[in-house]
């Protein structure tokens, strides 16, 4: 088993820092999110792979496939993904959570990866992710979904899950731009709010090879294919190679008022 593989599938559960993308591409994408930010409000952008081509490229980019290759294989696509935009001076925290499992979501944690890339330097005085290490092993634990409610940035992920109590000491992952962490879907991770004068940004993106699904009848999210040609139990998502501004207006019919995405047949 290759070095990366046996960290993020064995122990510890993850691997960083990963080299991504450059700090320029870093900083493109920085200010087109900010420029999102700006124009729709929102603090959470999910799915931005299949609205606008930076993103699709930034989560496409080969330094980090290969990467994803070495742990999960070469039939690769991609799951989710999610920007969470951490303005200056915000409590906005993420709550412990393991990416691979939801009410609509059951991934084999030996077929899929997360990844989480650094947009902004992320620090601990802004909220850099958290992980605890080991707590993959276990798999998967209950969890909750806060009833919906206007100002909810999980995106309908779990917000409470069991056993918090009993975690091991989380290990700080902090990453300069342009770096990411490759992670087990069932290792237990969250963030902390931002307490600095500058906004951080991170992308975490869930990466699956074939058979990863264990759960899709009722799937409605598209797969976008980036590396190899196998089939999905799941929609193919067309690679987005349309404008920004044509995105945007996509994004604005398909998402609800947080920046989740409500109506993938309308993208
Ligand atoms: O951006 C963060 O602080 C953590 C994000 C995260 O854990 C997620 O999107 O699953």
């Amino acid at each position: 088993m290759n070095q990366i593989r046996q960290s993020v599938l064995r122990s510890p559960g993850f691997v960083e820092p990963v080299k991504w993308l450059t700090k320029l591409q870093a900083s493109q994408i920085k200010r087109k999110t900010l420029a999102l930010h700006q124009n729709t409000g929102f603090r959470l952008f999910q799915d931005s792979h299949l609205f606008f081509k930076w993103v699709a490229d930034a989560v496409s980019h080969s330094l980090i496939v290969d990467q994803v290759s070495n742990i999960i294989g070469d039939d690769i696509a991609i799951e989710a993904t999610y920007i969470v935009i951490k303005p200056e001076k915000t409590e906005f925290a993420v709550p412990l959570h393991q990416d691979g499992i939801d009410s609509n979501l059951d991934l084999d944690p030996e077929k899929s990866v997360s990844a989480w890339l650094a947009i902004t330097e992320s620090t601990v005085t802004n909220g850099c992710l958290r992980v605890y290490s080991g707590t993959h092993a276990n798999g998967y634990r209950e969890f909750r979904i806060a009833d919906s409610d206007a100002n909810s940035l999980s995106g309908g992920r779990p917000t409470e899950m069991a056993g918090s109590e009993c975690l091991p000491i989380p290990t700080d992952v902090p990453l300069a731009q342009g770096f990411g962490c490759l992670f087990n879907v069932c290792l237990v991770h969250d963030s902390k709010g931002n307490g600095s004068n500058k906004p951080r940004i991170g992308l975490n993106v869930r990466y699956i090879s074939v058979g990863a699904l264990r759960k899709f009848t009722d799937r409605v999210r598209p797969v976008l294919i980036v590396r190899g040609s196998a089939n999905y139990p799941s929609t193919i998502a067309q690679y987005p190679t349309w404008s920004d501004e044509s995105g945007l207006e996509r994004l604005m019919k398909c998402a609800s008022p947080t920046g989740t995405i409500r109506n993938y047949k309308l993208i």
